[in-house]
């Protein structure tokens, strides 16, 4: 992508009401612009990240075992009136009319629709276990939207849902959930803490929220500090083998939320000089909430024994644009973001210091083709050197490849890697090299 095609409205200064980096970073680098409160439109490079989170998250769904579907915003009142919960959601929901006077909402989640998907279809416990998944618009009217796509009304989340015929299945699919989530958190470079949660309006007895640790986030966390350094269990387990274990190893060790948080207990099972508190941000919640959807809406399947039951249930939230900004508040320095070359919008920057200088473009032009697989920026404009430096240090690209008159005179171009800063002059091919490994 040539920058003098592209969309890419860097600014000088956060606009005031923005009050945490993250939200003044995507701001500046012209990654999002509010329509409204706590609805955003998505502007190229903002787009381009959003869509890197969402295909990370697809890739550990379906290693995992999940199935993609897509279902609507916009969902029939009488699917939230069979589960009971259309009164009960209260004001954060969106109800629309439309011009039969029928009730619909812009979904805030899914369980309603997607056990409607399921009953329609699945009758036998042959066809289990299942887990269906959409990544998918939310809308939830929040009280107080803030901190720019951190809490959004209008936001991305990807949701998952389980059905099994018995707890234990379901138990299954849930520890399937737990560990595809510290995959996918491990690979857009987060450290993520599974603490022990509330299950609010979405309900149920088991669940755990995923936390990536932040001061700016709006949860307060308690963990024993050997969960915090656990790595994740990394693709290659068996996903049809017994994961109980590798639960087990990091759900024995303390973490909660601030909700669930019992001091007592924390002070007598940890160790004094193990015990870490502080803030974190939300990025995921699993749930497992067995028949609380299926009975009421009647999503029976019949079992080994020939007896209807009720299909057991778990449903598992990402917040994939929320997830933008919490590696913004994980990975940036003074200077602007730093994007994880796994989310990075772009995998490297050309610029060139001399636009029109006819050495200088057959060079850049040269590092530009050359790196036509690794996602290419090309910054042709004729902004000053300076200008160019920080505007491309505040969008995070993680290699810029420099290319300037005095060099090209020399044989050589500079290469500078985003993260630490560490600049080495090099001649093209060695550059080329560095960058496509
Ligand atoms: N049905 C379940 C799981 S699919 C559910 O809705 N869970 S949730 O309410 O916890 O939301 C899942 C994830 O969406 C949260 O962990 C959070 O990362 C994200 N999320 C929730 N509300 C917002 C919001 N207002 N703005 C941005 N992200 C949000």
């Amino acid at each position: 992508m040539r920058l003098s095609r592209y969309f890419m409205p860097t600014l000088r200064e956060a606009p005031s009401d923005a009050q945490i980096v993250s939200h003044q970073l995507m701001i500046r680098a012209g990654m999002i612009r509010q329509e409204a409160a706590g609805i955003y439109a998505w502007l190229p490079l903002g787009l381009a990240v959003l869509k890197k989170i969402e295909q990370v998250v697809r890739e550990e769904m379906n290693r995992a075992g999940a199935v993609e579907v897509l279902m609507p915003t916009l969902q029939l009142a009488d699917l939230w009136r069979e589960s009971g919960r259309y009164d009960d959601y209260g004001e954060e929901m969106l109800r629309i009319k439309d011009r039969h006077d029928r009730d619909l909402l812009y979904g805030p989640t899914a369980e309603e629709v997607i056990t409607d998907i399921f009953r329609s279809y699945i009758k036998s416990y042959k066809d289990l276990p299942k887990n269906l998944y959409n990544i998918q618009w939310k809308f939830r009217d929040e009280r107080r939207p803030r901190f720019g796509v951190m809490r959004g009304r209008e936001f991305l989340m990807k949701d998952a849902y389980s059905f099994d015929i018995d707890e234990a299945a379901a138990r299954r699919s849930y520890n399937r959930m737990f560990l595809a989530y510290l995959n996918i958190f491990a690979r857009l470079g987060l450290k993520a803490i599974p603490v022990r949660a509330d299950t609010g309006p979405i309900g149920g007895d088991l669940s755990h929220e995923f936390i990536i640790l932040a001061e700016t986030g709006e949860s307060e966390v308690f963990a024993h500090r050997d969960l915090v350094e656990m790595g994740a269990p990394g693709p290659d387990i068996d996903w049809d083998g017994d994961l109980a274990p590798l639960v087990a190893q990091r759900t024995a060790l303390y973490a909660a939320s601030d909700e669930m948080h019992d001091a007592a207990r924390f002070e007598k099972e940890v160790p004094e000089a193990g015990r870490m508190s502080a803030r974190g941000i939300e990025v995921g919640h699993i749930f497992y909430f067995g028949e609380k959807y299926s009975r009421p809406m009647k999503a029976f399947v019949t079992g080994p024994d020939g007896k209807d039951v009720p299909v057991q249930m778990g449903s598992y939230g990402v917040g994939v644009s929320r997830l933008v900004a919490g590696i913004i508040e994980a990975s940036h320095d003074e200077a602007g973001i730093i994007w994880p070359d796994s989310v990075a919008p772009f995998g490297v920057v050309v610029i060139n210091l001399r636009p029109g200088d006819a050495a200088v473009d057959a060079v850049a032009e040269q590092a530009y083709a050359a790196l036509s697989g690794h996602d290419p920026l090309y910054d042709d404009s004729d902004q000053r050197p300076g200008a160019k430096f920080a505007a491309l240090d505040l969008v995070g690209i993680p290699w810029q490849l420099i290319v300037g008159p005095k060099g090209v005179a020399d044989g050589v171009v500079e290469l500078k890697r985003r993260a630490t800063g560490e600049r080495q002059t090099l001649p093209l091919d060695a550059a080329l090299k560095a960058i496509t490994g």
